[in-house]
């Protein structure tokens, strides 16, 4: 990802950035998703927090090789969110996919050492609903030992019943991260292509 360059914020999906293939990441709060931004393009700072979950979704929009978005999502999964919360999350969500017609995939992030949340779950039960390629990728895998790094996915994948897209990453150490970064530049060239 030789260039990447922030664009904007929006709170709407009717612009003109909805012309161009994009990735949408998701993840609870803290997961990493601004992290994960600065290790796939491999800057310090380009993305930062995504500020505060509200009534109105701001989405981060990242130009990356003037052919593709990488776009950050608020966080999800606050600790005293209430279920109609959540449900208004998912809603938010569900109306940026559905009015944006250039979503390749989800990268959908959890945390590899906490495991999915319930939250986590929900999200991703909705996404499968949808029929949305979905990528999970779990971060933070440093925190775990070496030695604990395989039985660790093995249960985390067994919970997601063993997802088809999965990458287990950490972005403080960059493990992992240029297998995910492989995937998601095959994907903006197969859309390219068809
Ligand atoms: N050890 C470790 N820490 C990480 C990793 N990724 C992110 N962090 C740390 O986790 C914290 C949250 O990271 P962010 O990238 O801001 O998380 P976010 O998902 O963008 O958070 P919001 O924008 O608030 O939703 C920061 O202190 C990061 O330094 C990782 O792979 N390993
Ligand atoms: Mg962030």
């Amino acid at each position: 990802m030789k260039e990447a360059v922030y664009i904007k914020g929006s709170t709407n999906v009717s612009d003109v950035e909805n012309q161009l293939p994009t990735y949408l990441l998701l993840g609870r709060s803290n997961v990493g998703k601004s992290s994960f931004i600065n290790a796939l393009t491999n800057r310090k700072a380009l993305a930062r927090t995504s500020g505060t979950p509200g009534k109105t979704i701001v989405l981060n929009y990242y130009l990356i090789n003037s052919s593709f978005y990488l776009v950050d999502a608020p966080g999800y999964g606050y600790a005293k969110r209430s279920k109609s919360m959540q449900n208004e999350f998912i809603g938010m969500i569900d109306n940026v996919i559905h009015n944006h017609p250039k979503i390749i995939s989800v990268l959908l992030l959890i945390d590899f050492k906490v495991g999915p949340t319930n939250d986590d779950l929900e999200i991703y039960d909705y996404l499968l609903s949808i029929g949305i390629e979905v990528n999970i990728v779990a971060t933070k895998k440093d925190k775990i030992p070496k030695t604990r790094q395989y039985k660790q996915e093995k249960e985390i994948k067994k919970v997601l019943n063993n997802p088809i897209n999965f990458y287990s990453v950490s972005n403080t150490t960059k493990d992992s991260i240029d297998k995910i970064r492989e995937k998601i530049l095959q994907g903006v060239e197969g859309y390219e292509s068809h």
